[in-house]
């Protein structure tokens, strides 16, 4: 069923999310974002779906909160109550992306900021356009980073690029993105649906419910200590132990074929 302001589409294994207000470089609105929340709990419920991919119509990722939204209600007498909007309508679709037990790739094809490159950071990758460019805009309209940045952002390159980033709002291009280790890959504008594809496909042939447990795992090893974290990887290996994916590729590897994984 095709979406307004935000359309999927499946290939294969592969179910793409693309943002769709590319008039405001797919900015957020309230609609949008409560159909984005939808679309991902339907991809996590969805076995058939075991790989997704997040982009942008047009030619933005996405320019974060619209800000047209925000400031038409500074005229009003109640105006918008940010943190209540957060709290309804971004933070369960970005604790939704962290946790949901498949692969997620950002295909970054233009400009993310604000909350649109916080999306981005929620991914598991992201596979950059030469082009693209990433921007913590907040400080820039008298915000804090929202959407998860301050947590994801120090994690992926570290506190002191994190706090610069933060604090001036520059333009961050793709080549230091890669550099600081922001993307995991850069490619040719017009190459990246090829080659999101083509590592989109590999993700989603490969055993998915030991990738959903490895997301789990490292998503738990950010606040743990190294005790608790081998008690727990050693809980999750026994569930991926009783898998049938498992079974398939010791079995394959003895009998010397390619494994037929099929996520179960
Ligand atoms: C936009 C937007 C936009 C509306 C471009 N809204 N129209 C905040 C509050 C509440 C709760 C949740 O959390 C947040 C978090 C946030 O996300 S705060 C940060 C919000 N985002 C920004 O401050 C970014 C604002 N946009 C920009 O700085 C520029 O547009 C960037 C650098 C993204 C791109 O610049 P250009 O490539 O030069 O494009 P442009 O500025 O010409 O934009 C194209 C159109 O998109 C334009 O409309 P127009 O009718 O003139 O063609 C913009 O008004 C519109 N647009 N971002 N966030």
């Amino acid at each position: 069923m095709p979406e307004t302001t935000v359309v999927t589409t499946d290939d294969k294994a592969v179910r793409t999310i693309t943002l769709n207000r590319p008039d405001v470089l797919n900015a957020f609105n309230t609609e949008m974002l409560k159909t984005l929340g939808r679309v991902l709990r339907d991809a996590e419920k969805d076995p058939a779906a075991r790989c997704i991919v997040i982009t942008g119509a047009g030619r933005g990722f996405s320019a974060g909160q619209d800000l047209a939204d925000v400031g038409s209600r500074y005229d009003s007498a109640e105006p918008l109550e940010l943190g209540a909007h957060l709290r309804a309508n971004y933070n369960p679709m970005i604790a939704k992306l962290r946790n949901i037990e498949k692969p997620v790739i950002a295909a970054v094809n233009g400009v993310a900021a604000g909350a649109g490159l916080s999306l981005a950071l929620a991914c598991d990758l992201r596979i950059s356009a030469e082009s693209a460019t990433f921007i913590e805009a907040f400080v820039s309209v008298g915000l804090v980073p929202d959407c998860g940045s301050t947590f994801t952002l120090p994690r992926l390159i570290g506190i002191a690029r994190a706090m610069e980033m933060t604090f001036t709002g520059r333009k961050v291009k793709a080549d230091e993105a890669l550099r600081i280790g922001l993307v995991n890959q850069v490619v040719a504008d017009d190459q990246l649906n090829g080659e999101t594809r083509k590592v989109a496909e590999w993700l989603a042939a490969l055993p998915t419910r030991a990738i959903g447990l490895t997301k789990r795992a490292i998503n738990a090893a950010w606040n743990a200590d190294l005790e608790t974290q081998l008690d727990y990887e050693a809980m999750l290996q026994t569930t991926a132990g009783q898998t049938r994916d498992h079974r398939e590729g010791v079995v394959a590897f003895l009998e010397k074929r390619q494994p037929n994984f099929t996520g179960r």
